[in-house]
């Protein structure tokens, strides 16, 4: 298979825009689209500070890397979620983190759970007996919490995240099947800001899973291959792997349902968008001051509460 714009031997074959391209000119294809994307949904401003939610995975060190090249502002937050199984995850993902971070000069904001709030997310979930042997709920509401406070906090303007299409696709999914409305209201590249609250962007939400993992390769990024060992088993993963079942029968049909889920977004389907999921949070919690949607002590310092 030959380069499209060159000739030379491609790298990658894009069925669904029916593109093969080499190794410079997929790399440019890839900087140029998450620029497009960027434009489009009018998730970053040129001087505006970004924070890049960073795991370690290739999808969030991908996206670090392309914000840069573009010259964004932009710093990363990680948080050490304490999750030491066999892989030892949580050490393996700081790993990479941090030579990523080092090795081109970036500024990371780092958050140990364990050192700072006294317990991993295995504990909490244990102590706490929510979500039983799956932290997922837990540790999505922490992360979100801690990366929502340190954006706000810190004045940054968009907290923006790696979720690539195959990511997107399948929470679309999961939202239709179950006739959670709520939720797909929600969904979206970007979500504005609300007062106490950044704007959030997802820049990859229009990739392929497989085109993110082709770009850190290509640049060769070195991210953690493991996944989070909790995320076996896992809804979402089910659903990737009906999901890739359809694309495969039918290159490109990922991308057609997420492109007219935002087109039905846009056309009113999904009717009062009001923007961000905080855009209710006008209450303070008393114990930590972050807004809250409810009276009393916030989601996180309820978790924390003995
Ligand atoms: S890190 Fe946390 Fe994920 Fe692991 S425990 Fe679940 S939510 S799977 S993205
Ligand atoms: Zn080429
Ligand atoms: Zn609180």
């Amino acid at each position: 298979m030959k380069c499209r714009k060159c000739q030379d031997n491609a790298v990658i074959n894009m069925r669904q825009h029916h593109l093969a391209l080499c190794k410079a000119h997929y790399l440019e294809w890839f900087e140029a689209q998450t620029l497009r994307f960027i434009e489009k949904y009018k998730m970053i401003a040129p001087q505006e500070q970004v924070l890049v939610a960073v795991s370690g995975g290739k999808d969030s060190l991908a996206l670090w890397d392309v914000l840069q090249r573009l010259e964004f502002a932009a710093d990363g937050i990680y948080i050490h979620l304490g999750i030491q199984t066999e892989i030892e995850y949580s050490r393996q993902s700081l790993r990479c983190t941090e030579e990523f971070s080092r090795q081109r000069g970036l500024t990371l904001h780092m958050i140990n759970l364990p050192e700072s709030y006294g317990e991993s997310i295995p504990e909490i979930t244990q102590r706490t007996r929510r979500g039983k042997d799956r932290p997922c709920s837990v540790c999505g509401s922490v992360k979100r919490y801690l990366m929502n406070r340190v954006a706000a906090e810190k004045g940054y303007d968009v907290l923006v995240t790696g979720h690539n299409l195959d990511d997107e696709v399948a929470v679309l999914f999961g939202n239709t099947i179950n006739w959670e409305t709520e939720m797909r209201r929600r969904q979206s590249p970007v979500l504005p800001a609300a007062p106490g609250f950044a704007r959030k962007a997802k820049p990859f939400c229009r990739f392929y899973e497989r085109e993110t993992a082709a770009y850190a390769l290509l640049r060769s990024i070195d991210y953690v291959l493991d996944e989070c060992p909790f995320s076996t088993g896992s809804k979402s993963l089910y659903y990737k792997e009906l999901l890739n079942r359809l694309e495969a029968d039918s290159p490109g049909a990922k991308l057609r349902f997420y492109l007219g889920f935002l087109k039905a977004r846009k056309n009113g389907l999904m009717a009062d968008q009001a923007g961000a999921e905080e855009a209710h949070y006008d209450l303070r919690c008393p114990q930590c001051g972050q807004l809250t949607s409810t009276p009393g002590l916030c989601a996180f310092c309820r978790l924390f509460k003995t």
